[in-house]
């Protein structure tokens, strides 16, 4: 780290998405590794409730309600701070999975406007307060459906891409500034939201996601790569760091026990 840079105003860590799963679990380790971290979703109640429960670990979180496809309340949201540390762009899902062929144009535009454009508008307005740190971080989490396609991935697997590439296109553009960034590719991750959110509620179909998986990774597993990326020093950057379960050996290659 540089001489000059505040080594406080360094420490504070946006994580998106923050109300559940792996945005929950990331602000959780973020929070215990010292920084303080600013939890943002559109749930105001869950993310209040995190704040509360790693306040009350001793750690340091504020919950701030946000929305990340809406761009001028993204904005405001940034005019709040003068420096940030680590910025982890985690918001984002998938909505149905259906053929290309059967596809609702609707569900990607959705699954465009939350994983890519949320991603875009939040990086673009904390970039100056990144840079400002003299020690920034942006985190992309991605999949890795941004990196090999699969039947019915549609949508989802198209705005991965997407999102792969804003983080590539954005490491070359800014190099030679103090921030980096990182990608996070996960596979197989069993979150409570994940699939039922794809699945549009139906318990049975998100169950068969993970179907005779003995150990698919939890939020847990993936908040730990993350946390280990973020805490290199910062000459190191790690561009992209792709985590899947022992069980899974591509995006279609995947052991179930019968
Ligand atoms: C989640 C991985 O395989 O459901 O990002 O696309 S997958």
């Amino acid at each position: 780290m540089a001489a000059d840079v505040p080594p406080a105003a360094s420490r504070i860590a946006v994580v998106t998405g923050a109300s559940s799963g792996i945005g929950a679990a990331t602000a959780r380790q973020l929070a215990a590794a010292g920084y303080r971290v600013v939890l943002t979703a559109r749930r105001e109640e869950r993310i209040e409730a995190l704040a509360e429960e790693i306040n009350a670990a001793g750690h340091q979180a504020k919950a701030y309600p946000l929305d990340v496809t809406d761009r001028a309340a993204v904005e405001e949201f940034a005019g709040a701070f003068r420096t940030v540390g680590v910025l982890v762009n985690n918001a984002g899902g998938a909505l149905g999975a259906d053929t290309v062929a059967a596809g609702d144009p609707e569900d990607w535009r959705r699954m465009y406007e939350t994983n890519v454009l949320g991603t875009l508008n939040v990086t673009q307005a904390l970039l100056p307060a990144l840079t400002a740190s003299g020690d920034g971080t942006v985190v992309v989490l991605s999949s890795t459906a941004g990196h090999g396609t699969y039947e019915g991935g549609g949508g989802y697997v198209a705005a991965k891409h997407a999102e792969h590439v804003l983080a590539e296109t954005l490491r070359l553009e800014i190099v030679g500034t103090p921030v980096r960034v990182i990608e996070v590719a996960p596979g197989m991750v069993k979150t409570e939201e994940f699939a039922l959110t794809r699945f549009r509620g139906d318990e049975e179909k998100a169950g068969k996601v993970y179907a005779g998986v003995a150990e698919p990774l939890t939020a847990d597993d993936v908040a730990d790569t993350i946390a280990w990326a973020v805490t290199r020093p910062s000459h190191v950057n790690i561009d992209l760091l792709v985590v899947r379960p022992r069980a899974q050996a591509s995006n279609t290659k995947v052991h179930r026990e019968p």
